[in-house]
Formats: structure tokens, C-alpha cells, sequence
């Protein structure tokens, strides 16, 4: 059987690409970096905070080495400076298991940051959680069971308790292969989940036929949760688009409304792309074009969300639209 492909897909009218996109290059790394991307950002204590990725690769022929997560600052949200060391790696969790550690999303709950990541573990993939008041002391609160990853927790308690989205990997029970959707579990101290609902399937997204994930902690407005995502189509017709022999798919960005009061159920969501790759940084020159990967979402004062993405898993970008527009691309579920 055929797969359905997307074919071409354009960015909506509503967003703009910073200008000095990319925002966050390796060349900014003061250690040995290659790809910086799928960051997490939050304003924490009058600054901008950013954890980013950072893959290592040797030079021709090119091979991955290791993985760290960095830490850069910023007083306007656009222009960052990287902090003189990683500042985590794989030893964070302390376990012989754990192989590496990346795609951090960071939210600031009850005045303290807390940070999902995803874990690559030698027995399945894992989502972490972590918390931390100084990016130096992180306490580790929970770790999933595989596979799962992409989870964002919300910025606020409803109904006494913390809620996050994820996306778990059934790949037994959906037929073999990436048919993968998006979850919510809710949770009393950030340690211990349940309560999990399906939020939305890939199946809803026109522009997706093989996943769609959490993509940054979703901001509250009067109309609902606003939450960007990420949704993934794949052609087997695409051959080497990058370092890789053959690259598939296309990352796309997508965005949604939540109920305030039950975020597992969805107001509306956008029917095209918030984002598809279009930009010379999205579609070459990377380690995967055609992949954007958002992360991070903050949502100012006067109206304006900026949205920050992995751009071919290679660089970091900035997007930003008006709070309202993005609301309005929600049409209803
Ligand atoms: C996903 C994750 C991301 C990555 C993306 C595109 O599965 O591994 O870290 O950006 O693929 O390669």
C-alpha cells in the first residue's frame, strides 16, 4: 500500500522568521561543538534562558561523537551568549544505562525551571524531568518508561495538580511503523503520573502522515492553552538530503488550542502548517533538511509569541506571530 504523501507545504502568512535567523550557531559555542538545535527556552529572573543541544561530529568523514546540553543567556531573546561550559551530559542521571541526553523543553513552575528532556537509554528511550533554581543543581524527579519522549509540562497547576503532554512510541500496537500521537498525563508532585488521555492523533493533521509530538510548553491565553507542535511527513521517493544516505521526512510546526480546565481536550488546531520548511536554513546544508523542531514559546506582554525552533537539526531559529493570529489559525476539532 501507498502512503498518502503531503506534497508541498507553505508556512502560514501569520509568522515571521527573525531576520538574524539562525539565532544560535555552533560558531557561538565557546567548546567543541558541531549542531546546535532543539532548545528550550523560558524567561527566568528578568533574563532569557536557553538549553540548547549540542551534537558533536567529526570533520570528513563525518561521524557523530557525543551529545551535551548548553546553556546561553540573553537580555532580548534574540541575541545569546553561551555560558563557558556544558552543562549537561550524559553522566546527569548517574546511570551506566543511560547513553545520551538531548531535546531539552524548559518551563518555569512555582518559580523554579523545570526541564523535560528525552534519554536514550541501552534498554529503550526515556522522558526525563528535572528541576533546577541555577542551571547547575538539577534534581532528577522522574523518568518514564520507554519509549517516550517530546514531553513539555505546563506552566501552572489546575485542579491542584501538573499536567505535561508527551509522546509515547506504540509502535506493537499501531501496526509496526511510526504511527505515533500525542498524550497528556496529569501528576501531584511532577514524580508520579497517570491519569494519561490521548490528546490528538496523527491522523487528524493533513500535512502529517507519520507522527506528531509536543513541540514547546504551551502558553496560557483567554481562549485556551496554545500549544505548538511538531508533525512529521514521510515519502519514500525522498532520497539523501543531508549528511545521511537517505533523509524521508519533513518536519513541519502545527499549533493547537487546549481547554483550560482539561487540556487533554482540544478547542481547535491548525489544518496547513504554522511552519514548513522553506527558509535556506531549513532546506540545506544540514544534517537533515527539512526539519523544524520547535521547543521553546514564550508569549510577551504585548501579544507577540516567539517560537523557537531546531532548524535540520543543525542550527536554532526564532519565529514570532501575534497571540491573536495564532489563536485564529485554531479552527475548530
Ligand atoms: C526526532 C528527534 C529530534 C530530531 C528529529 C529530526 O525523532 O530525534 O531530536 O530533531 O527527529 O531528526
Amino acid at each position: 500500500m501507498t502512503m498518502q504523501t503531503a506534497g508541498v507545504l507553505k508556512s502560514s502568512p501569520v509568522i515571521r522568521r527573525h531576520e538574524k535567523n539562525p539565532i544560535l550557531t555552533a560558531k557561538d559555542v565557546p567548546y567543541e561543538s558541531t549542531l546546535v538545535y532543539n532548545a528550550g527556552v523560558a524567561k527566568y529572573h528578568g533574563k532569557y534562558v536557553m538549553v540548547f543541544r549540542n551534537d558533536v561530529w567529526s570533520d570528513e568523514p563525518r561521524k557523530f561523537k557525543y551529545i551535551n546540553l548548553g546553556l546561553a543567556l540573553s537580555d532580548d531573546g534574540v541575541r545569546w551568549t553561551v555560558q563557558s561550559k556544558p552543562i549537561i551530559d550524559r553522566t546527569f542521571c548517574n546511570d551506566d544505562e543511560v547513553e545520551r541526553i538531548y531535546d531539552p523543553r524548559l518551563t518555569v513552575v512555582d518559580g523554579r525551571v523545570v526541564m523535560c528532556f528525552a534519554v536514550d537509554t541501552k534498554h529503550g528511550l526515556r522522558g526525563g524531568i528535572a528541576r533546577t533554581d541555577d542551571f547547575e543543581k538539577f534534581e532528577i524527579l522522574s523518568l518514564t518508561v520507554p519509549d517516550n519522549r517530546n514531553m513539555v509540562v505546563f506552566p501552572e497547576k489546575i485542579g491542584g495538580v501538573y499536567h505535561r503532554l508527551e509522546r509515547p512510541f506504540p509502535v506493537y500496537s499501531r501496526g509496526g511503523k511510526d504511527r505515533f500521537d500525542m498524550w497528556y498525563s496529569d501528576s501531584p508532585d511532577l514524580r508520579y503520573w497517570g491519569n494519561s488521555h490521548l490528546v490528538m492523533g496523527v491522523e487528524r493533521f493533513p500535512y502529517a502522515n507519520d507522527k506528531i509530538g509536543s513541540g514547546a510548553p504551551p502558553v496560557k491565553t483567554p481562549k485556551g492553552w496554545l500549544t505548538v507542535i511538531h508533525t512529521v511527513d514521510k515519502d519514500e521517493s525522498r532520497g539523501k538530503n543531508g549528511w545521511e544516505p537517505a533523509w524521508k521526512k519533513r518536519y513541519c510546526a502545527g499549533i493547537a488550542l487546549l481547554d483550560i480546565c482539561e487540556p487533554w481536550k482540544v478547542i481547535g488546531y491548525s489544518r496547513e502548517p504554522l511552519l514548513a520548511p522553506e527558509a535556506s536554513y531549513e532546506v540545506s546544508g544540514g544534517l537533515r533538511n527539512n526539519v523544524i523542531f520547535p521547543g521553546g514559546m514564550i508569549l510577551e506582554d504585548s501579544g507577540e509569541v516567539k517560537i523557537y525552533y531546531g532548524s535540520a537539526d543543525t542550527v536554532e531559529c526564532l519565529a514570532s506571530a501575534d497571540v491573536g493570529d495564532l489563536i485564529g489559525l485554531c479552527t475548530p476539532a
